[in-house]
């Protein structure tokens, strides 16, 4: 294999995928016309790694929407409802994807602990796998007809199945590999020397019938008579005991991490199975954007050399989670973009390193050894604030402290004097076309500073209208000004960096522009107060101030790896700080923080959650134990199932905790109440990520149920996220649906 990459960004260079979708989706675009796109993508795709010297490069990496989606459609994993659609192959993908009619689509879901998210394939009794798909050897093919010969990649048939939702899915293993096992051959029979199988669901741990299942697939499609080689790919952490077992097959080669799981280093020289395999060492970070230092990686390769069949160097993931290529940027401080590698620089440094593994050129090590240099000198270089790490270095305990909950309780119902099951929102509204037009006109020039403000608080004041109108008790400004929850307080803090064309999927059609958090950070003026400050001067109704959360900027931004992550939480957490003092001088009586990412970076094996959890709530704690009592802090929790950090959300000691729970019927409060949660809670009544009104009854009836859970006092009534994707035509009714629903359960306590 000698260099490679796992896997490739595909929503295209300028996003022109996303573009073609959204046409196709809008009926402006013909199937034949979308697919024309997709082979043009795929193309230069392949051209582009071909040319740059990888001695293999994948394909399989396409995807209209999403891999795991792919496999299911691969093995006719289709839920009835979508068959009976009747619609063709191509519509019924998509509804699997997007919902159709009154048929919704399948659930989405975060990949590991990445921003990426996948569709959760639906499998039961009744499942019958058949290889009804060709697609991998359709790409296998179109990449041959151009001159190159690629290594297709497959998502594994264990972690297919537990990604997968079923009761027993595990049994269906059998009848899974028996799909692999012909697709195998098919591939073979196409000329394929090597395919990929990706199984990261063992980087995270796994029962004993788990791992006995790994063992039994790869024994089988090992034995198999005629098959291209294997290699098994585990990336977002090391691989543990999966790697003893695989390396027990008669596989060809496995690829490992070595930068999330870098203690495997020390452990392949023991796993004697792997002296007669490939080890593909993903020594350049797939995940990350800084330039990798060549000669730690490649003394990280030498290190390995001996004691493994073949070593092949590649990058630690597929390059799906950093943005196309670097030198698209055009606004980047020159000292910064020296320190960055995006997919097309890592590329390149995967070459050099394959190179220089090969041959013992003393020019190749020359280059390594200084590109090494230039990394750690850029890193020396990097902003550094004095007055920042003296706060750091005098923290004490009693900074992330609040006084107790009965005394802030008290003083703030007092305060406030809300009544029970007290309504509000999230914090966004419906991003209107002149809101966006407000932004891209501002950003192109054709609006100044001040009439931008302008425009916004006319859309603020309209906001606070509507609101009192609906007669919500506590309101919101509605962000009109914010294009994204992280990228906003990145574009307002020293330290971060933006890109012009970062793009990097989240799902779907649908990309983020994660800022880079590059150096020491540290707040220049009040990112948010004047905004607050407007809209509560509109209304004798409180006004929340909105804030996002420490480890939800870490999570969705590109972090500097020079220091631990708990360093740069409590920066972040300081600049907040700062903030909800200004918000507090300024008269705000409620601050809502949010962190709807606290289980995104949940690491995936156990031994680490503690450690985690550990710096994320004290993160949280920094920033908002320097509110006075007087001041009641609110959470949002979201996108997440969050059973495995209830004590975490505990621990954040927040008031009042929002929570998406509109699906899960309310379980959430009993597992609040399980670990002793006193404090507030709106469990989110109204499901926003639909475009259903929700009638008054069946909102009047979660109430019921949630103040059966948690005394009526303590409870408020929500919807369960933002409401910026959503139109007016459907906030609107819902939300007065929802005062309804609070005041007729008021009145019956
Ligand atoms: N911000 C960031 N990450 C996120 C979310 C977020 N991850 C989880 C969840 N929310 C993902 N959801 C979305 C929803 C919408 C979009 C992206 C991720 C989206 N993006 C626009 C697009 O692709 O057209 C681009 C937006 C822009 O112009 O900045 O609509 O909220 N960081
Ligand atoms: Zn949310």
């Amino acid at each position: 294999i000698g260099s490679t990459v796992l896997g490739y960004p595909r929503i295209g260079p300028r996003r022109e995928l996303k573009r073609a979708l959204e046409k196709y989706w809008a009926g402006d675009l013909e199937a034949s016309a979308l697919r024309g796109v997709a082979r043009d993508l795929r193309v230069s795709t392949w051209a582009e790694l071909a040319a740059s010297g990888l001695d293999s490069v994948p394909c399989n990496t396409f995807s209209y929407y999403d891999q795991v989606l792919d496999t299911a459609m691969l093995v006719d994993a289709i839920p009835q409802r979508y068959r009976d659609l009747g619609l063709t192959g191509l519509d019924t993908y998509f509804a699997m994807a997007r919902g159709r009619d009154s048929v919704g689509a399948l659930e989405l879901t975060k990949w590991f602990d990445t921003n990426y998210h996948y569709l959760v394939p639906e499998l039961g009794p009744d499942t019958k796998f058949a290889l009804t798909g060709d697609k991998p050897v359709a790409e296998y093919l179109e990449a041959k007809s151009l001159g190159v010969d690629t290594r297709p990649v497959l998502l594994g048939p264990v972690t297919f199945l537990l990604l997968s939702k079923g009761e027993g899915r595990l049994d269906l293993l059998d009848a899974l590999l028996e799909c692999y096992a012909e697709l195998l051959g098919l591939l073979a029979g196409a000329g394929a020397a090597w395919v990929q199988l990706d199984e990261p669901a063992f980087v995270a741990d796994r029962t004993h019938e788990e791992l006995e299942a790994l063992r039994r697939a790869y024994d089988k499609l090992a034995s198999l008579p005629q098959r291209p080689k294997l290699l098994v790919a585990g990336y977002f952490g090391d691989f543990g005991p999966a790697l003893p077992i695989l390396a027990n097959t008669v596989v060809d080669g496995v690829a490992v991490d070595l930068v999330a799981g870098r203690e495997a280093v020390d452990r392949i020289p023991a796993v004697l199975g792997l002296r007669t395999k490939t080890v593909v060492a993903g020594v350049v970070d797939g995940r990350n954007i800084w330039r990798t230092d060549l000669s730690a990686a490649a003394s990280i390769c030498a290190q390995l050399m001996g004691s493994v069949g073949e070593l092949a160097v590649s990058t630690s993931c597929s390059l799906l989670h950093v943005p196309y290529d670097l030198s698209a940027e055009k606004s980047l401080d020159p000292d910064l973009a020296a320190r960055l590698a995006f997919a097309r620089q890592k590329v390149d440094e995967v070459v050099v390193l394959g190179k220089a593994l090969k041959r013992n050129d003393p020019a190749l090590v020359k280059e390594l050894v200084a590109a090494g240099e230039a990394v750690r000198k850029g890193v020396e270089q990097a902003r550094r604030d004095d007055r920042v790490r003296a706060e750091i270095a005098a923290l004490r305990p009693e900074h992330r402290r609040r006084a107790p909950y009965a005394e802030r309780a008290e003083i703030q119902n007092e305060r406030l004097n809300l009544p029970p099951l007290a309504t509000t929102t999230i914090g966004s509204f419906p991003q209107t076309g002149e809101v966006r037009k407000a932004r891209a006109d501002l950003r192109a020039g054709r609006l100044d500073e001040a009439g931008y403000a302008e425009r916004m608080r006319a859309e603020i004041k309209r906001v606070i209208r509507t609101q009192e109108d609906i007669g919500l008790d506590v309101l919101v400004h509605g962000e009109p000004e914010r294009n994204d929850m992280v990228q906003y307080f990145g574009e307002h803090l020293d330290g971060f960096a933006f890109t012009d064309n970062g793009w990097v999927h989240s799902y779907g059609s649908r990309c983020v522009r994660p800022p880079i958090l590059h150096g020491d950070v540290s707040r220049p003026a009040p990112m948010t107060v004047a905004w607050s400050t407007y809209a509560q001067s509109l209304t004798t109704k409180p006004v929340k101030g909105m804030l996002t959360g420490p480890v939800t900027i870490l999570a969705w931004s590109f972090v500097r790896d020079d220091q631990p992550l708990d360093v740069t939480a409590d920066q972040v957490a300081l600049a907040l700080r700062e903030e909800i003092e200004d918000l507090e001088a300024a008269g705000i009586s409620i601050i809502q923080v949010d962190e709807p990412a606290l289980r995104e970076l949940l690491p995936l094996r156990a031994d680490a959650r503690k450690e985690y959890l550990d710096w994320a709530i004290g993160a949280f704690r920094l920033a908002t134990s320097g509110a006075t009592a007087a001041t009641q802090i609110h959470t949002h929790l979201c996108y997440s199932e969050f059973g495995d950090v209830i004590e975490a959300i505990d621990g954040l000691e927040a008031d009042v905790t929002t929570i998406e729970a509109a699906r899960s019927k309310m379980e959430v409060l009993e597992d609040l109440a399980a670990v002793g949660y006193s404090r507030g809670v709106g469990p989110g009544v109204y499901d926003i990520h639909s475009p259903r009104v929700p009638s008054a009854e069946e909102m009047t009836e979660l109430l019921h149920a949630a103040v059966r859970a948690v005394p009526a006092k303590r409870v408020w009534a929500n919807p369960d996220c933002g409401l910026k994707t959503r139109g007016y035509g459907e906030v609107e009714p819902a939300l007065r649906n929802l005062v309804a629903a609070a005041r007729q359960v008021r009145a019956q306590l």
